[in-house]
């Protein structure tokens, strides 16, 4: 009796010290908080999503309809992968009898999808990429998903106008990362933890927690395919690190991956604005402010080059920003060229009458 009360024991200390399942450290999180439950069963739902749609990933190559596109382009007139479409249905079911989130509003759809049944239980809003990276899907790399939770504010007659605010309206996000294992990196204000998926069990355990971002890291991620694209300042920038030691240039074509690299080594991401594009590829509300809102949390920066990400104001639900993300003296170096080039500009101005 008394080495099975040993036993118990034993097996009690394993699991406070190894086994932190997802929900329980929301939780733990946010203590007696009045969002704390809510909260907690919100990220239990993005859970299942990401449970459901790693299970469809990895099979993709052996079921008919996963892979390829369905032929439809989406609101930004990007064309829609099957996977992409599989995606957000996913989320919008999960979340259907959550009884918590009444808007969901991703990038592949138009307007919000609206769940009345939760509206008067929860006021909360969910803000998702489903797939980021979608063009790694078909050849099996790596691909994210990226989502943020914000609290509606007043009431919406259809055109969700409060979701129109910064980012610091946001109380929770996150992203999950698609790869060899499948991980969940969430933030509810209170520091950034990873949880990795045991797929024997079907539950989040806690991998990492407070992760710190380096201050400065080696690696640069950014699509050089853009170079005569972009303005003089990126380009200068990027001359600045092929001249220089110690850099080094990774780049996998999904967003997420890039960035839980640069969460965990340093360094930085950038998808700057081109000429014809100054204001990039990534979209605000699903992309650079959920991610912000991690990456400030583990002490790293987020900018538009000239702007916090976390205080752009998007006019349209689907805006997109420049994004330079990651470790804090990577972002203010990008910045400083950005910067110089336009002081350069306004004297030209000046001088030229
Ligand atoms: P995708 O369009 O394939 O979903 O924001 C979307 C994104 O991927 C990022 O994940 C990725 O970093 C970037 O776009 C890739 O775009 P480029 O092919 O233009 O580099």
């Amino acid at each position: 009796m008394a080495d099975l009360d040993q036993q118990d024991l034993d097996h009690e200390y394993a699991l406070d010290r190894d086994c932190t399942t997802l929900s329980r450290h929301v939780l733990q999180q946010m203590q007696s908080s009045v969002e704390a439950q809510d909260l907690s069963a919100i990220m239990n739902r993005v859970a299942l999503a990401a449970k459901l749609i790693a299970r469809r990933l990895t099979r993709a190559g052996l079921v008919e309809d996963a892979l390829g596109f369905t032929g439809r382009t989406n609101v930004q007139g990007e064309s829609v992968k099957k996977m992409d479409l599989y995606a957000n249905q996913v989320f919008i079911s999960a979340f259907q009898q959550s009884g918590l989130v009444c808007r969901l509003a991703s990038e592949e759809m138009e307007n919000p999808y609206y769940i009345p049944d939760n509206c008067s239980i929860g006021r909360y809003s969910l803000l998702y990429d489903p797939i980021d990276g979608s063009s790694n899907v078909d050849i099996n790399l790596n691909v994210g998903a990226i989502f943020a939770i914000r609290q509606q504010e007043g009431e919406d007659d259809g055109t969700a106008q409060d979701l129109l605010q910064n980012g610091h309206k946001q109380i929770a996000a996150g992203y999950v990362l698609y790869g060899p294992s499948t991980m969940l990196i969430y933030s509810v204000g209170t520091g950034v933890h990873a949880f990795t998926l045991d797929p024997s069990l079907g539950e989040f355990i806690l991998a990492a927690e407070n992760i710190q971002i380096p201050a400065h890291g080696p690696v640069y991620s950014v699509n050089e395919g853009n170079f005569w694209q972009w303005e003089e300042s990126i380009r200068d920038y990027i001359r600045y690190v092929h001249r220089h030691e110690g850099y080094t240039a990774r780049y996998s074509g999904a967003l997420v991956g890039d960035v839980h690299r640069i969460l965990f080594q340093g360094g930085v991401f950038l998808y700057p604005g081109t000429v014809k594009k100054p204001e990039g590829k990534i979209r605000l509300l699903y992309e650079s402010a959920p991610l912000a809102f991690l990456v400030e949390q583990a002490g790293g920066r987020a900018s538009t080059g000239t702007e916090e990400i976390m205080s752009v104001v998007p006019k349209q639900l689907h805006d997109r920003t420049p994004l330079i993300i990651g470790s804090k003296e990577d972002v203010a170096l990008v910045e400083s060229f950005i910067q110089e080039h336009q002081r350069d500009q306004r004297e030209r101005l000046l001088a030229s009458g």
